[in-house]
């Protein structure tokens, strides 16, 4: 075995010998294994609110939640091969339900929360037991293993959208899931003050309160939690009216959506309009800067804490 190794007389030869020992030459790769700077494999994108809200409508007559475990819509970045991820480690999706619809509960490893878009009183989410109430704006997050569960007590429709790191799940492998054993988490109490609910009211309170840096390169930015979890951070991002922020490109990937307001993104060189309720992706290395054509809030949602924590946080000015 190995004498044949020892006396290969080429080194195509060579080669032959190695491929069925699953080992081949690091010198002779077709694609080099290490690069200069980060590669560009996700591309910026924009996805409307106003589709995702029509697509939704459709859903609710073709599809219960009996069936689906959730009615979502995933924005899968339009890269080819690529069906799910919206940047390489987070997915973004919108999600409907129904009045007196209920989704059943159930928690998983990868990370989860979502911004309410629309919802009327009576809409809400059911995590670890506790009822959280949805309101447009605000922000409610299932970490990692968390029993969470939606259900719309309300005459309208409830709209918002999820984030996820299951594609840095997928990479890394420790996916977990679980149903819940009741299919529906049962109440144990409601309310509003939880480290799973940032709400709109204290989000608009602190950007006002907040030291205004309309041109730096996330606006005037306020942090939900600290992280809000192990593997994202939360940013609310307010461009005032006419500010441009700094143009700069990091490491981390960046998913935002919006709040309130319209306005424009600039993302390597391609422009993106936007308004409420819409979801912009701005893969890693992507060097992007925001503008707003009134006061406009925009949810960051980032996977900073994982490359902080790695050592691979850089951004520069782009
Ligand atoms: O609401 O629990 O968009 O588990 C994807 C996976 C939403 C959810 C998604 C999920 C959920
Ligand atoms: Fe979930």
């Amino acid at each position: 075995m190995t004498d044949d190794l020892m006396r290969a007389g080429s080194l195509d030869e060579l080669y032959t010998l190695l491929k069925p020992l699953s080992t081949g030459p690091g010198w002779n790769k077709p694609a080099p294994s290490l690069w200069d700077e980060p590669r560009k494999t996700f591309v910026p994108f924009r996805w409307r609110y106003d589709q995702a809200k029509a697509a939704l409508g459709a859903a609710g007559r073709l599809i219960n939640t009996e069936l689906a475990e959730r009615r979502n819509l995933i924005l899968f970045n339009p890269v080819p091969g690529n069906d799910y991820a919206t940047t390489r480690t987070l997915l973004a999706a919108y999600q409907m339900i129904l009045p007196q619809e209920k989704a059943r509960s159930h928690r998983h490893t990868p990370n989860a929360l979502r911004l309410i878009v629309d919802a009327d009183d009576g809409a809400y989410t059911v995590v670890d037991g506790v009822k959280l109430m949805m309101r447009p704006g605000d922000v409610l997050l299932t970490p990692n293993w968390c029993w969470h569960g939606h259900g719309n007590e309300s005459p309208a429709p409830a709209y918002w959208i999820d984030f996820l790191d299951t594609p840095l799940i997928h990479a890394l492998e420790p996916m977990f899931f679980e149903p819940h054993p009741e299919t529906y988490e049962p109440v144990t109490r409601t309310t509003t003050e939880s480290p799973m609910r940032f709400g709109w009211e204290d989000t608009l309170r602190r950007l006002s309160e907040a030291a205004k840096t309309p041109s730096g390169p996330y606006g005037t930015q306020i942090e939900l939690g600290n992280p809000a979890m192990a593997t994202i951070s939360l940013h609310m991002v307010l461009l005032q009216s006419g500010a441009e922020t700094a143009a700069h490109r990091t490491t981390s990937n960046n998913i935002y959506a919006v709040a309130q307001g319209h306005g424009a993104s600039v993302i390597d060189g391609q422009s993106f309009v936007w308004s409420r309720g819409d979801v912009i992706a701005v893969p890693a290395w992507r060097p992007h800067s925001h503008c707003a054509n009134e006061d406009s809030v925009l949810l960051r949602v980032s996977d900073e804490p994982v490359l902080q924590k790695l050592d691979l946080l850089r951004c520069d000015a782009g």
